[in-house]
């Protein structure tokens, strides 16, 4: 074929853009999100000259990231193969079955890998897929059940993932066929207006949640899309003088006078959004559903695993913000000199900025979202899930978040 004439970081930014807009028809409180995190940010950018270190301002302004939940194997592989047409790949293995409160669910982030290719667009998508063989949230028959309505269900076109495959493998397309492919993997995430079988949704709730959102209903939806801000504390006055109650906390590292590291992120609850349902007579009535909220996240400098060691420690005692100080120096040259934080060529101006998630924030930020916590059965876990579980059965290397981050830091900022 003819040179592609839209390439993949192009087919990723319109992706990205068209989510945000179809998510904000969706989710009007979103739009506010939007509105007041572009205001955050025109007004850090003015006070503060070196505002643009943890990235360009227009990367930051487009910069989202959103969640989506799959049941299957073969749904995650299908998705792993449409998001690497957006140049997106999976990086790292969270599993929040460990976290303190559990969700049953394993989890990947699709991202692009490079730093070049972060610089233009870095939309990034946290999956999950739910965790059906881990028989401590299912037993035989209810796994049996799931596994059942899963079978049934396709939540991607074979055609679309076929096309997919063959722009990933040709590294762009034509302008018509982006028009097209974006526009239909847009769709696939749209929320349905098909009805939700009543009794089966409420049977899964009272496992949980999470299960009943994902294996509830035929099809999958966005569960957020998040927008950056270069001042969360700053955001979450606004929104809160606005009248939309966010979350108690501000999840991850406290706000301090030293460098910002890794990832800070805080949501509110979205308000109960229509569906329709079956009930056992077979008719259907209106009704509605709360699953979906707004986030908002400030990204900081990566840690080094040294530096993460010491992040998990000042994170397990009782007050981090008392104590930080004494875990971190507050200047970048001394995390630079230490070997805490990684930096473009050692160069302490020049911070490589943290591009993944944290797994005591997702799973907080899962159970900001739910009414109920989750209960694990005293048996032996027998899934087999972990990392390499994970690569196998989706036909794709894995990354290793460190090692991205020490291939960026070999090289000069973009
Ligand atoms: C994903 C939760 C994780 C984050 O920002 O940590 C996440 C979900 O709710 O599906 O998005
Ligand atoms: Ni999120």
């Amino acid at each position: 074929m003819s040179a592609p004439v839209v390439a993949t970081w192009q087919l990723r930014s319109r992706f990205a853009a068209a989510l945000s807009a179809m998510y904000g028809t969706e989710v009007p409180a979103y739009t506010t999100l939007v509105e007041v995190s572009g205001a955050v940010n025109r007004d850090y950018v003015a006070g503060h000259p070196d505002a643009g270190r943890l990235g360009s301002i227009e990367r930051v302004t487009a910069e989202r990231h959103g969640a989506i939940r799959v049941g299957t194997p073969a749904e995650l592989t299908d998705v792993a193969d449409l998001f690497a047409a957006f140049g997106m790949y999976p990086v790292g293995y969270y599993d929040l079955r460990e976290a303190a409160s559990p969700v049953p669910v394993v989890s990947t982030a699709f991202r692009p890998v490079d730093a070049a290719e972060l610089a233009r667009n870095p939309f990034r998508v946290f999956t999950s897929m739910l965790a059906t063989r881990d028989g401590r949230f299912f037993g035989a028959d209810l796994r049996r059940r799931v596994d059942e309505f899963l079978s049934r269900r396709a939540l991607f076109d074979p055609d679309l993932i076929a096309l997919a495959r063959r722009i990933a493998a040709d590294d762009g397309c034509d302008a018509q066929t982006a028009d097209d492919f974006v526009t239909r993997a847009v769709a696939a995430f749209a929320l349905s207006s098909e009805p939700v079988d009543r009794a089966w949704y409420a049977e899964l709730t009272a496992v949980s949640a999470v299960a009943a959102d994902i294996a509830g209903v035929p099809t999958t939806h966005i569960n957020h899309l998040t927008p950056r801000v270069l001042d969360i504390d700053d955001l979450y006055r606004r929104m809160s003088r606005r009248g939309i109650s966010m979350i108690d906390a501000i999840q991850g590292p406290p706000h301090w006078d030293g460098p910002d590291v890794l990832l800070r992120q805080t949501s509110f609850r979205a308000l109960a959004e229509p569906r329709r349902f079956r009930e056992a007579d077979g008719h259907v009535s209106d009704g509605t559903l709360r699953v979906r909220f707004g986030e908002v996240e400030a990204r900081g400098v990566a840690l080094t695993r040294k530096g993460r060691e010491r992040y998990d420690a000042a994170m397990a005692t009782d007050d981090p913000a008392a104590v930080w100080g004494d875990y971190f120096p507050d200047s970048d040259h001394d995390m630079a000199s230490q070997g805490l934080a990684y930096y473009h060529r050692g160069d302490s101006k020049a911070p490589v900025v943290y591009e993944d998630f944290l797994p005591a924030s997702a799973a907080g930020i899962f159970r900001s979202n739910l009414d109920a916590d989750t209960e694990a059965a005293a048996v032996a876990d027998e899934s087999g899930y972990d990392i390499d579980w994970m690569a196998g059965t989706i036909g794709r290397r894995i990354h290793d978040p460190y090692d991205l981050y020490d291939a960026t830091a070999q090289e000069a900022p973009v």
